[in-house]
């Protein structure tokens, strides 16, 4: 039984005729795209865009229309996964680095559906390394105020070379083990010169599901 598959395809039900949908990136976002990819190809009329190169590609494989950024306007309904889930619907994003584009994207929908199995629900987030998405500029002038607002951070690393993001970012994750003030520390995470973006996302999500390990969903509003 493949939780995150039953939680993402709950998730692509609600998408209808005429919508234009935001499609997330990550191994539960994929069966999300998968799904719609079906039901386009059974006549679902859609638009899309997609949170990374990745899901792009996925998403043109399957025959999903994906309209350019600049054309499409607002979105209906953004589905996408996440690494954390605390009660009040504030995540941990970017395990699997489109948080940028996720972010972006999920800010200009109507609607965010958060899908995952019940492993990433927390009481409160921070157990996760927070992602932080930082310009190569001068990195290391960033990475030392990361360090200096205590948040422990270490650049993620593809094979010996810094990961780089679609964006062409470098990815810093903090090791922050339990996170008083989402909100708060958003703000001023953001606010240091260098940083692009970190994976927060407060006040974001409106729809979660979570697929529990007996098969059970969990749908929160
Ligand atoms: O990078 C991301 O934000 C992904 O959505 C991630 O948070 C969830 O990835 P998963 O569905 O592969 O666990």
């Amino acid at each position: 039984m493949n939780l995150k598959k039953i939680a993402a395809e709950r998730a692509a039900e609600y998408i209808k005729d005429g919508m234009k949908v935001g499609l997330g990136t990550g191994s539960t976002a994929y069966f999300a795209i998968c799904r719609l990819g079906e039901r386009v190809r059974d006549g679902l009329q859609i638009q899309a865009v997609a949170t990374s190169e990745a899901s792009d590609k996925l998403a043109r494989e399957w025959g999903i229309p994906i309209i350019p950024f600049d054309q499409i306007g607002r979105l209906d309904i953004t589905i996408d996964g996440a690494d954390e889930v605390d009660p009040d619907f504030n995540l941990i994003k970017g395990g699997g680095g489109a948080l940028l584009r996720e972010k972006i994207v999920a800010a200009n929908s109507d609607k965010l559906i958060i899908v995952a199995d019940g492993s990433k629900a927390v009481q409160q987030l921070g157990q996760f390394p927070l992602p932080v998405e930082v310009v190569p500029f001068a990195s290391e002038w960033t990475f030392q105020a990361l360090e200096n607002l205590g948040c422990r951070p270490k650049w993620r690393m593809n094979g010996d070379e810094r990961y780089l993001t679609d964006n062409g970012n470098l990815i810093a994750d903090c090791q922050m083990e339990a996170i008083e003030n989402a909100a708060e520390l958003n703000v001023k995470l953001n606010m240091l010169p260098g940083v692009v973006d970190n994976g927060l996302f407060v006040d974001m999500a409106d729809t979660v599901i979570l697929a529990k390990d007996d098969g059970s969903i969990d749908e929160r509003h």
